[in-house]
């Protein structure tokens, strides 16, 4: 466990002792991501950095989309995030991966608000880090891609089990690979909704909401996750199956 984590968790424990709601020790989890992505962040959320420009994944994902995805829709999850979160402090204290782990939890009066725009930030967040500029990890390797292939098969009956997730997901959603129990599963969640409310870890997550592809994609859904695979960092994902088995 990194050191970190105590201390997170002590404070936490501290801020919330003065409120309304006391949680025992060791209901805060350890981080699942790594320190610096945004849903270990310490609250206000805030847009992270993106890797890469807003055109580097072009013709894929086209640079207008990517600016208002990222400027527009992810900042809007964050101000509505924000803003159910001030007037009450005894949940300040948590990280975006920690609130939307103990979502039945959350006061009900914002208890849907957090799971929406809260999702929303942490799942934009993770979305962010799992793109990148076609050909830098185009494939999995190590212990994910055995895993992959031990679990479906092969890379591309994953692909086609994630395609089908992705196509199916009706109205606003995710498809998903996430990680429960050291098990590797394909998933689909609708709206915001995250798969650290199922108590599972996304290993790899694909936007499928009209805004993440109309302007270049329009209706035709399926080719935009066709295009997905070209820009999956597979790098990222690797490191983030392995440190959820760790
Ligand atoms: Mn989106």
């Amino acid at each position: 466990m990194n050191p970190d984590d105590n201390l997170t968790r002590r404070d936490a424990l501290k801020t919330l002792g003065t409120g309304a709601v006391v949680l025992s020790l060791g209901s805060l989890g350890p981080r699942v991501f790594s320190a610096d992505n945004a849903m270990e962040k310490p609250q206000p959320f805030a847009l992270p950095k993106l890797g890469y420009s807003f055109d580097a994944l072009e013709p894929h994902i086209d640079a207008r989309t990517m600016e208002i995805h990222y400027t527009k829709h992810h900042q809007a999850y964050i101000n509505n995030a924000n803003a159910a979160l001030k007037d009450y402090p005894e949940w300040q204290a948590l990280t975006a991966t920690q609130l939307l782990q103990r979502l039945p939890d959350l006061p009900e009066k914002i208890r849907t608000t957090l799971r929406n725009n809260v999702g929303g930030h942490a799942n934009h967040s993770f979305f962010w880090t799992v793109l990148g500029p076609a050909g830098t990890a185009s494939a999995p390797d190590g212990a994910l891609a055995a895993a992959i292939d031990k679990t479906f098969g092969s890379l591309e009956a994953f692909k086609a089990q994630f395609a089908d997730a992705a196509a199916k997901r009706f109205g606003s959603g995710w498809a998903w690979l996430g990680v429960k129990g050291g098990v590797l599963s394909v998933q689909s969640t609708a709206n915001q909704d995250s798969l650290l409310s199922d108590g599972a870890v996304p290993v790899l997550g694909l936007d499928v909401w009209e805004h993440a592809y109309y302007l270049k994609y329009q209706n035709l859904r399926a080719d935009y996750v066709k295009a997905f695979w070209n820009v999956v960092n597979w790098r990222q994902a690797g490191a983030t199956y392995a440190a959820a088995l760790a």
